[in-house]
């Protein structure tokens, strides 16, 4: 079965050298309320990497370097197509820069093993742990109209 994509998006997972990730809370928009990975929408003209830099850099003041991608995760809603898109991730240990609280979001470092998962999208708990020790990131989640998480699927 083919499924609509209405656009590209991308989440980016900063690591440092204390075994932490930088998360941001999302203060408005879609997702606000939830800790998550910086990123969002790829715009027309962009790749999905360079998407990720410029979101990161947005969202925590940091600029990545040496983005690696592990993959993609197609999120689905089938009752509010509108929101399909297909989500690239990326990870990198190497940043510059200034942590910095914006408008939109409050970035803060979690230790790898305390992430907040219990305030995340519902679909994390099955991919972000092995995603953050770099593993292939490429499965198809379903959610109903109240961001529930249905099912999903290893696109491998
Ligand atoms: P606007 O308001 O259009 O500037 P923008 O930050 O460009 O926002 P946004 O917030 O719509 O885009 O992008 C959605 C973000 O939410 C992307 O980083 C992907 C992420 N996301 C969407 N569904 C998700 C899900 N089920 N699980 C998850 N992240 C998800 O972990």
């Amino acid at each position: 079965m083919g499924y609509k994509f209405n656009y590209l998006t991308n989440l980016c997972y900063l690591l440092n050298d204390q075994n932490q990730v930088l998360l941001i809370m999302k203060k408005k928009g879609f997702g606000a309320g939830r800790w998550n990975g910086p990123g969002g929408k790829v715009k027309a003209g962009e790749t999905p990497k360079q998407a990720a830099v410029r979101e990161v850099e947005e969202e925590t003041g940091y600029k990545p370097i040496n983005l690696i991608n592990l993959g993609f995760i197609e999120f689905i809603w089938p009752h509010q197509p509108e929101n399909n898109q297909v989500c690239y991730i990326f990870i990198t240990k190497k940043f510059s820069g200034e942590l910095c609280e914006s408008e939109e979001c409050l970035p803060q470092w979690w230790d790898i093993d305390k992430i907040p998962l219990e305030q995340m999208w519902p679909d994390d708990v099955y991919w972000l742990p092995n995603a953050l020790q770099g593993e292939k990131t490429l499965y198809r989640f379903f959610f109903d109209e109240n961001n529930n998480y249905l099912k999903h699927l290893a696109l491998c």
